[in-house]
């Protein structure tokens, strides 16, 4: 079913210009995805008669008694969200997944998350079969989500998943998709790593639809369901190190935040914390530096000495060499090929795999690839190669025009003996896409 195996990127970049809202920190049009969630369309929702639904799977979903999720647990929590979505409307969510459940199955996932490492070492495991898949963005588009886990093949002991972040917003189903994803992780905690993304954050799913979509999923329990989920974003880990040469993370590179000493001043033995604020002396971070960081934040901030989580999440790649801070964003740092040399060498990394941008964003940055395909070869250079991954096809799904981008998502296998040979799998949006009926 997947599409080209490894291949030259796309370099052209012919897409529609429909897309309005950017995604950075600053607040977008009016004509965005602000309003998809509003209670007042959601209450005009009414079934469809065209077609008999299918018989409703087991719900509502409950906790097993002895508290561990099963890999058929999983199954029919994605049975159940399928179903659910092509036919309930968003306010009878309770009905599949109680406020008691949801409870349960963030707290467990939050345990395990917040004692993993900012930057986790994942084991690719030894055998002939071992798999690792890589996936980019998701942005709340559950069946292709669904698509992407059974074209690849659920997680198993020989195949372990990277999801690299940004579950949420933009999409209709967030809350299903992260929820699986966490359900994922409950049940195979070393076979599944989330990563997280700049769209985990209190800023982003306040502007970009999470927060509304969770606030009519679960009514009068919707800030609470909410309060739950930004917990748990809080815990996701920043990045990966896959076997020992591939390094993924949602955005990418970050800055250096060590401190230098002043010089004694007049025989005292006071010692200054100075944070370099000039562009011209930004330099690259260790990973001793990433693994010190505070990511345990709402939003990870753009200014003062805790740096790292807002550049790991936000930071893009550059054709122009050197660090500089990313202005287009607002937050994190553009890096060049030379950065991304410096990085893999220092390391002894082949590989970059990143996210974060879509072909909105790429229809916007002259000299790197678009993203028809799903993916982009950004920058190869004598060490290895950074690569760009997009796992949302005919992104976004809503938007306030019919008009999308055609793109497909893409995921990366890697596969022994180095697991460090990217394998693309490009991919269709799965149509018909159920009708969000509140819009
Ligand atoms: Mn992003």
């Amino acid at each position: 079913m997947s599409g080209n195996d490894s291949g030259s990127p796309t370099t052209d970049s012919t897409t529609t210009t429909a897309v309005t809202a950017d995604d950075n920190r600053k607040p977008p049009p009016s004509s965005s995805d602000e309003d998809f969630f509003s209670s007042a369309s959601v209450a005009s929702s009414s079934s469809s008669d065209e077609n008999p639904p299918p018989p409703p799977p087991k719900i509502p979903i409950s906790w097993p008694s002895d508290g561990i999720l099963s890999r058929d647990w999983v199954m029919d929590l994605m049975t159940a969200f399928d179903w659910g979505s092509r036919n309930l409307p968003p306010s009878e969510f309770p009905s599949i997944l109680p406020v008691q459940v949801f409870d349960s199955l963030i707290l467990s996932a939050s345990k395990i998350l917040h004692k993993e490492p900012n930057c986790v070492r994942i084991d690719s495991g030894s055998g002939a079969d071992s798999r690792v898949v890589v996936v980019g963005d998701v942005h709340g588009q559950l069946h292709d989500v669904i698509f992407l886990l059974r074209d690849a093949g659920f997680p198993a002991d020989d195949r372990v998943f990277v999801f690299n972040g940004d579950y949420v917003d933009r999409g209709a189903w967030g809350l299903e998709t992260f929820l699986l994803l966490l359900a994922w992780k409950v049940s195979m905690p070393n076979r599944v790593y989330l990563l997280r993304g700049n769209h985990e954050s209190k800023y982003c799913t306040s502007v970009y639809g999470f927060e509304k979509e969770v606030l009519t999923k679960y009514g009068d329990k919707g800030k609470h369901a909410y309060r739950k989920c930004l917990g748990c974003f809080e815990g996701l880990p920043l990045a990966s190190i896959i076997g020992e040469h591939v390094y993924t993370a949602h955005g990418g590179l970050f800055r250096s935040v060590a401190t230098t000493p002043s010089k004694r001043s007049k025989g005292k033995k006071t010692r200054k914390i100075i944070v370099n604020p000039e562009a011209s002396s930004l330099s690259l971070g260790s990973l001793e530096e990433l693994s010190k960081a505070r990511r345990s934040v709402l939003d990870p901030p753009w200014e003062g000495p805790n740096l790292i989580p807002g550049d790991v999440l936000w930071s893009d790649p550059s054709m122009s060499p050197g660090l500089s801070p990313n202005k287009e964003r607002g937050i994190g740092l553009l890096w060049g090929p030379d950065c991304t040399e410096e990085f893999l060498k220092k390391f002894n990394l082949k590989l970059i795999i990143r996210s974060h941008e879509g072909p909105d964003a790429r229809e916007k940055r002259s000299g790197l690839g678009g993203m028809d395909e799903g993916y982009t070869i950004d920058h190869v250079v004598e060490s290895g190669k950074l690569i760009t991954l997009f796992s949302a096809p005919d992104y976004p799904q809503f938007q306030a025009t019919e008009e999308r981008y055609k793109n497909k998502g893409s995921y990366i296998v890697l596969q022994p003996p180095h697991f460090d040979s990217p394998v693309f799998h490009s991919f269709e949006a799965i149509t018909p896409r159920p009708k969000v009926r509140f819009l």
